[in-house]
């Protein structure tokens, strides 16, 4: 039976067995963070985060794991409602379409989320609000009078982009109070405060907010951050300076109309804090998911997910957030779900080595980009260049363009188009008996026998661009054995080669490389893949994304079968739409 939403619904996810069984390791719980509902996905934002976790669900799945790859947008927080307001839109019809837009835009890129869901979900609100009680409860919720700024004009409290105002530590003017954008500093009291919607000075006033004892977590978040060797040292030790600094309790209140409300009878007219309410979500919602698609239970949501493995990526800016507000919001509800194992953090993506700022109007937008370029060209080009670590990576388009043309089409493209039209010129289209194999043979054979192991390796440890690497020396390696062999010689002339069908097992061995690449290349570029094993024939039942990695390392075609009619995978980028993509970037 299959629970699978997407097209290739051979392919497996969450299912009954892991709901009556204790698969464990066999179940991954994938999350990507939560794109704010208030804006256009950009390149930045598939980069760091929904790229780097969609490789490694795609991976997963094909070496057999039962995965759940979850996202949704973050709908909350005034990011979103100072954009709806510019707009004139209500909040919820505002964040709808973004919820929308957002979901097209990733599956676009093949972006393959098994639920895609958002923070103001009914499910998400009981959550959130459930788990807040159980807080309550435990003593860990406390509340006290706070000063806040608060326009008489608009009759408003202004949290956060509410206030604009010059920041105290570099005197940069025009910054929110909540971060400024020139020095990265959180601001403790911006100077010159303003209302970000009428730009009078606001006066202070006195509102009860809900704190979480955030500062009784540092031993228990020490603890866990010492003993999780899965997580990356480099981050560890950041946020284990922060503890070291002491932990500030959190005040998760805001006096907003738009949010999850705080369920207290003396608390009306407030709701929580986004960054209560988002981290949530990943829980809230895999538990609809396994509501809606297989009928589970809450207890049985809550079991499987205590026995997954849990990965949460997430972009380097967010790591505060992540690695002390989410797992003390766990321990604060006795881990009743458990912690993550696995938080991969990415770096930035910067646009001519200039971080990406859409104000700035210095970014590239997916749509936009997607409107001119194949998607495969891009996660090839982002998988190929981002390392699995907190570095930046620079996006340029000569770069992008060459790497293109020269590892991609005339490596990649190039082997699996002359060894396939050699196939339908000088076979038929059928796939000739091998003969004996010689030495340069068998070190073929030998190749394709290690790579889906030395090429997975890299990809269970997050190393995507190390794995892609590995695979391009894949089909460089036999790149240079058609070359050897000049299967294009005829049979006299390649009888020379030891054997009178010689050119039949070059042949041969070629369209099981082939068949090899659309596996291994299945995580990276899944249109070329699959259109590469369409091309070789293969039936729809064993659809590409249902095969499993290991078959990279078989011979998966056998002599007799007919491959398809065949057409050049790849176009070329033309230097002349890569000028043109270039001027706006480096005037
Ligand atoms: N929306 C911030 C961001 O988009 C925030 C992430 C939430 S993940 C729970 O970078
Ligand atoms: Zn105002």
């Amino acid at each position: 039976m299959s629970f699978q939403n997407r097209t290739d619904s051979t392919s497996r996810t969450f299912n009954e067995e892991s709901i009556q069984h204790s698969t464990n390791k066999d179940n991954i719980i994938i999350t990507a963070a939560l794109p704010y509902a208030n804006g256009e996905i950009h390149l930045g934002h598939i980069a760091s985060t929904y790229l780097p976790a969609d490789i490694f669900a795609r991976y997963s799945r094909l070496a057999g794991k039962d995965v759940c790859y979850v996202c949704g947008t973050d709908d909350y927080g005034t990011p979103v409602l100072v954009k709806a307001e510019q707009e004139n839109k209500s909040p919820s019809a505002y964040v709808d379409y973004w919820n929308k837009k957002d979901f097209q835009d990733f599956k676009s890129i093949g972006i393959s989320f098994d639920f895609f869901s958002k923070t103001s979900s009914v499910e998400n609100v009981e959550f959130v609000q459930y788990v807040f009680r159980e807080l309550h409860k435990e003593g860990l919720i406390y509340n006290k009078n706070v000063t806040q700024f608060y326009c008489e004009y608009d009759q408003k409290f202004l949290p956060d982009r509410y206030v604009k105002g010059r920041c105290p530590v570099c005197g940069a003017e025009n910054q929110y109070s909540d971060l400024c954008e020139k020095c990265g500093s959180i601001p403790n009291e911006i100077l010159d405060p303003k209302c970000s919607i009428c730009e009078r000075p606001p006066v202070k006033r006195n509102s009860l907010h809900y704190f979480f004892r955030l500062s009784s977590f540092s031993v228990e978040l020490r603890d866990w951050l010492q003993n999780n060797n899965n997580l990356e040292g480099e981050v560890k030790r950041y946020v284990l300076n922060w503890i070291d600094k002491g932990l500030q309790d959190w005040d998760i209140t805001r006096d907003l109309s738009w949010g999850i409300p705080i369920p207290l009878p003396d608390a009306d007219g407030k709701v929580f804090y986004g960054w209560f309410d988002n981290h949530l979500c990943y829980i809230s919602s895999f538990a609809t998911f396994m509501k809606q698609r297989h009928n589970a239970t809450t207890e049985e949501c809550q079991r499987v997910w205590n026995e997954s493995v849990i990965y949460h990526f997430i972009g380097k800016d967010i790591v505060y957030h992540h690695f002390l507000f989410l797992p003390a919001v766990r321990m604060g509800i006795k881990r009743r779900y458990k912690l993550p194992d696995f938080m991969p953090t990415r770096g930035h993506l910067l646009l001519y080595n200039k971080k990406i700022s859409k104000s700035r109007n210095w970014y590239i937008g997916l749509s936009d980009f997607l409107a001119r370029n194949n998607p495969d060209y891009l996660r090839f080009y982002l998988a190929l260049v981002t390392p699995n670590s907190q570095a930046d990576t620079n996006f340029d388009w000569n770069d992008f363009a060459d790497r293109v043309n020269n590892d991609l089409i005339d490596n990649i493209g190039n082997f699996v188009n002359r060894s396939l039209s050699f196939i339908s010129r000088a076979y038929n289209g059928k796939v000739p008996l091998p003969g004996q194999y010689d030495s340069i043979d068998k070190e073929g054979i030998e190749e394709i026998e290690n790579i889906s192991h030395q090429a997975g390796e890299f990809l269970l440890k997050n190393e995507a661009d190390k794995g892609l690497k590995r695979i391009l020396e894949f089909s460089r390696f036999f790149n240079q054995y058609f070359q050897k062999k000049q299967p294009w010689k005829n049979k006299e002339i390649t009888a020379s080669a030891g054997s009178p069908d010689a050119t039949a097992t070059t042949l041969f061995i070629s369209v099981n490389a082939v068949a090899s690449l659309a596996i291994l290349l299945e995580p990276f570029i899944p249109f070329s893949s699959e259109k590469i094993w369409s091309q070789l024939g293969m039936e729809v039942s064993s659809d590409v994304h249902y095969l499993k990695w290991t078959h990279a390392s078989k011979l998966n075609i056998k002599s007799g079968h007919s491959i398809a009619s065949i057409r050049p995978i790849f176009q070329k980028i033309d230097s002349k739409e890569v000028a043109k993509e270039k001027a706006r970037f480096t005037k």
